[in-house]
Order: C-alpha cells, then sequence, then structure tokens
C-alpha cells in the first residue's frame, strides 16, 4: 500500500455558512492519523496549507470570494500533484467542496501523465453543477464539477493547463438537492448521476457496483466525499444538510465495495463543520469511514464468487 498523505485545507471560502475551516483539526481530534497507522498504512500529516483568509463579502460576477477561491486551489493543486508525483496516495482534508478543483485537476493531470484511466466518485447531496449564471448563492462549494468539466472562469477549469474531467469520467453518488437551473445543466452534461431516488429503489449495492463498472487494474479511482451526502441526522455537522440521505450502513457498504477493488489512488474529504457538530461526532464517523476505504472491512467476508 501506498503511502498515504494528509494534506490540510483550513477554508470555508467556497461555502454559504463558516466553520468547514476548522475540518481538517477535527478530522485529527477524532483521530484520523492514528486509526490510518493502526490499519499499518504508513502516514505522513503535513500539516495545513496557508491561504487568503475569508472576507466575508457578497458575491461579485456571480462568485463569491473569487480571487481567494483561485489561490486557495492553486496551492491544492501544487500539494495534492507532488503527493501523487511522489507515489503517494493523497487525501485532502477540507474545508468546503470547492477545494476539489484544485485537487482532481492535480488528480486528471497526474492520470494523463501516467496513461491511467481516471474514474471520479462524487458523494454528495448537491450536484455542484453551477455556474456564475444559474447560481442562487454565488458560492463557489456549488460549482466545482461544472469547473472541472470545463465550465467557469479559466483560473478555474484550467488550474492543470487543460480541461480537467470528461463526463464519462465522473459519477455522483447520493444527490437530493438540486437547483433549478443546475438540473438542466447536469442533463445537458450528461454525467452518471445515481440520485437518492435510485439508491431507494434498486439499492446501494446495484449503484457501485454500475458505479465501479468498467474500472480495471489501469483505473485511479478518486473519492469526492462531502459529509453532507450522508443523512444529517447521522451526520450533522455540514453547512448544507439535506434531509433523506444514505443510511451508516449504506455508506460503510460504498466504502467497502471501494476498498475491495483496491483501485483507490485519492480523496478528497471535505464539507465537515465542527462548528455545527456534536461532540465531533461527523468527525468521528468521517474516520470510521475513512478506515473502511481503506479496508477495514467486516470479518466474514467471502470473496464475491461465494457470495450468495
Ligand atoms: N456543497 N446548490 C447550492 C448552491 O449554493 O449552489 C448548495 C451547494 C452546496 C455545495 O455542499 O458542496
Ligand atoms: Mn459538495
Ligand atoms: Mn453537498
Ligand atoms: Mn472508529
Amino acid at each position: 500500500m501506498k503511502t498515504i498523505h494528509l494534506i490540510g485545507a483550513p477554508t470555508d471560502i467556497g461555502a454559504s455558512v463558516r466553520g468547514a475551516g476548522l475540518g481538517p483539526d477535527a478530522l485529527r481530534v477524532a483521530g484520523l492519523p492514528q486509526a490510518l497507522r493502526d490499519r499499518q498504512l504508513q502516514v505522513i500529516d503535513s500539516g495545513n496549507l496557508a491561504g487568503p483568509p475569508n472576507p466575508w463579502e457578497p458575491p461579485r460576477d456571480g462568485f463569491r470570494h473569487l480571487p481567494e477561491v483561485i489561490a486557495w486551489n492553486r496551492s491544492i493543486y501544487t500539494a495534492v500533484h507532488d503527493a501523487l508525483t511522489a507515489g503517494q496516495l493523497p487525501v485532502l482534508l477540507g474545508g468546503d467542496h470547492c477545494l476539489a478543483i484544485g485537487s482532481i485537476s492535480a488528480v486528471a493531470r497526474h492520470c494523463k501523465a501516467a496513461g491511467k484511466q481516471l474514474r471520479v466518485l462524487w458523494f454528495d447531496a448537491h450536484a455542484d453543477t453551477n455556474t456564475a449564471h444559474i447560481t442562487p448563492s454565488g458560492n463557489i462549494h456549488g460549482m466545482p464539477v461544472a469547473c472541472l468539466l470545463g465550465h467557469g472562469p479559466e483560473a478555474l477549469t484550467h488550474l492543470g493547463g487543460e480541461v480537467a474531467l470528461q463526463a464519462r469520467e465522473l459519477c455522483q453518488i447520493g444527490v437530493r438537492s438540486v437547483d433549478a437551473g443546475e438540473r438542466a445543466f447536469v442533463k445537458e452534461l450528461g454525467f452518471e448521476v445515481f440520485d437518492m431516488r435510485y439508491i431507494d429503489e434498486f439499492g446501494m449495492r446495484a449503484v457501485m457496483e454500475l458505479a465501479l463498472a468498467g474500472t480495471d487494474s489501469n483505473t485511479h479511482l478518486h473519492v469526492s466525499f462531502d459529509m453532507d451526502c450522508m443523512d444529517p441526522e447521522i451526520a450533522p455537522g455540514v453547512g448544507t444538510a439535506v434531509r433523506g440521505g444514505p443510511s451508516y450502513r449504506e455508506t460503510q457498504l460504498c466504502m467497502e465495495m471501494i476498498a475491495d477493488t483496491g483501485l483507490l489512488g485519492s480523496l478528497d474529504l471535505v464539507e465537515l463543520n465542527p462548528a455545527l457538530d456534536v461532540r465531533n461526532q461527523t468527525a468521528e464517523l468521517a474516520v470510521d469511514l475513512i478506515e473502511s476505504l481503506f479496508g477495514k472491512s467486516t470479518l466474514m467476508r467471502r470473496a464475491p464468487a461465494d457470495g450468495p
């Protein structure tokens, strides 16, 4: 297993409420580095990146804090790219979800250079596919998917020199809150979305089988995990909670099925908001899920061929 490199990005620059900047340290307090070491993994925690403070200004031309969002994403791009180049598995500790622009742009660049196929699994209550023209808020954490697919300001769509993602490389899971203009744009872009209705009807196992279909030993799996994906009854420490999300066990199953592939190459853990949490329980839940993502599985796992 590769060395895991924890990269903290303590900012809420793209969010609608303050507090996500406390995320990286809440994850450390919840024991993330030691939990991974307990799994016999090598862990480097290089601490937190530095970046501009949150000026808490209203949107301008459809974007809130665009220069600061660009600055944060540039330094994340560099940190994540350096980790991948060093052969490490970068784990971005957010911070709000606008930071996935830098992280995934670096992963995409790395995959192109290495001749790897990229698959991004985006766990979220939201589609995060707004643009300046259709956003209801101007908050850039609602726009990273659009930026990664080439729709947004050049400084964010071309962090790695070119557009990061093709629609077929992306798959969303858990979506249940999409804005009116955003809905049409998601359809137009045409990436795969397993929304809550789909999960209700077909079950999480079927969803994950489809989400992982077509991956092989040359695939780099990137997981972008927004903590508001889960039901707020179990994950209250998020800024934009939406009821009706996956349960604890459904989410664990996702993590376990990803771990079974052995293809995880990078991870974003974002939108944890300790200022809204209850006794750090959402951070502890995140640590639990990350442990499963790195192979802390059930005792009685049989090979799939022996399954029911
Ligand atoms: N997130 N769709 C809403 C907006 O303001 O664009 C909410 C976005 C939430 C983003 O949770 O990463
Ligand atoms: Mn998100
Ligand atoms: Mn979200
Ligand atoms: Mn635990």
